[in-house]
């Protein structure tokens, strides 16, 4: 079996990752933060730990302003409700994934936002100075999808923070963190969200958002947290602001351990292996005829996710052969991500998407690559 789904989620997960969520179950499952005795204790420290691991990793100087949520689309919404609460005017892009589309046209409809979608170029490209352009004074949010779903291209961060001047930026890091090299405080960014089960090689249902010290946000859900039970109002210190009811206690022991390990490898040597594992799989399909691959004609600075289409075939036959034929897995269509498909001009039938992943093999490429020439011949002949 070839896995070459990662841009949906990483598999399989590294032996550190379930041994973590084992360990938790077995010598942890309390709940953590609630009840005073020892292994309530020892729950909330693992989730302690984990949220520093976090923190390091992404360049937060402190925990706290990392929030824990189920996936980075409820870190997406406590942020753009939170920030937009009161309407306003938000600039966005085209390469944004519905997890930040749809809430918008919500906040459209119901709170009076406004949205100017800054359009990528057919190569998935986003021009920082059209989003600097879009900005008015009204302008509340600026909300910038950091990897592409669809093509992997990387958004420039330091030069869009530069354009937007002082307007928050949230950035959404689904497909980048763990992935990408990022870092909040040098970059200054006011708002991160992000998934743990993608690159960051943690159990599905985990996620978080990281909040600027000092940014006023109010929170999406309410309710009780292990502190100021005596009150019922919601405590005002972070993280307990934003993380009510019980966590993803196992999820998160998960996500610290993937975390971990990510920390121990190095941002720049999974960097480098990512780029190598894209610059292989791109050599090998550019020479393959009759095949359409979407995106600039370069393997820098790039996710290794790489979208295409063989002739006319529709993308889901493809998927479906690789699947039933090869054993490859891979994703087609919009990828929940259909302004992305109209700037590239694949709307509605969409892609098929080849996404490979820190722990993806040369071989894995190389049969990916064997088994699309094989199909594209046939779709010739
Ligand atoms: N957003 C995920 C993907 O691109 C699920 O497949």
């Amino acid at each position: 079996m070839v896995y070459l789904d990662h841009a949906a989620t990483s598999y399989p997960k590294p032996a550190e990752v379930t041994r973590a969520v084992l360990d938790y179950l077995v010598t942890a499952g309390a709940n953590p933060g609630r009840s005073g005795h020892t292994l309530s204790a020892r729950a909330a420290r693992i989730i302690f730990e984990a949220r520093e691991a976090i923190a390091r990793h992404l360049g937060a100087d402190d925990s706290r302003q990392m929030i824990f949520t189920n996936n980075a689309t409820t870190a997406l919404n406590l942020a753009l409700a939170g920030m937009l609460h009161s309407g306003g005017h938000v600039v966005t892009t085209s390469l944004e994934h519905n997890s930040v589309m749809r809430p918008l046209r919500h906040l459209r409809e119901r709170r009076g936002v406004t949205v100017s979608v800054v359009r990528s170029d057919s190569d998935g490209r986003i021009d920082p100075e059209k989003i600097r352009a879009a900005i008015t004074p009204r302008t509340r949010l600026v909300v910038v999808n950091h990897g592409s779903n669809v093509i992997g291209t990387v958004a420039p961060i330091p030069e869009i923070r530069q354009a937007v001047g002082a307007i928050p930026l949230l950035i959404d890091a689904a497909q980048t963190a763990g992935a990408v090299p990022i870092n909040v405080a040098r970059d200054a960014i006011d708002l991160l969200a992000f998934t743990g089960h993608k690159a960051l090689l943690g159990p599905q249902g985990t996620g978080g958002l990281y909040i600027r010290p000092g940014l006023d946000l109010p929170p999406l859900t309410r309710g009780g947290t292990g502190s100021g039970s005596e009150s019922d109002d919601q405590p005002a210190i972070l993280p307990d602001l934003h993380e009510s009811g019980t966590p993803n206690g196992p999820g998160i022991a998960g996500l610290g351990a993937g975390v971990r390990l990510l920390t121990v490898t190095g941002h720049d040597a999974v960097w480098r292996r990512e780029q190598a594992l894209l610059k292989r799989l791109w050599t090998g399909l550019r020479e393959i005829g009759g095949l359409t691959l979407y995106g600039p004609d370069n393997q820098l600075g790039r996710l290794p996710v790489v979208s295409l289409r063989i002739g006319d075939q529709a993308p889901s036959a493809t998927a479906h052969a690789l699947d039933r034929r090869n054993d490859i897995k891979v994703r087609a269509g919009l990828h929940c991500a259909p302004e992305a498909h109209r700037s590239l001009g694949t709307f509605p039938a969409g892609t098929v998407r080849l996404a490979a992943g820190y722990m993806s093999t040369d071989a894995d490429i190389d049969r990916a690559v064997a088994a699309i020439r094989e199909i594209a011949q046939e779709a010739r002949n």
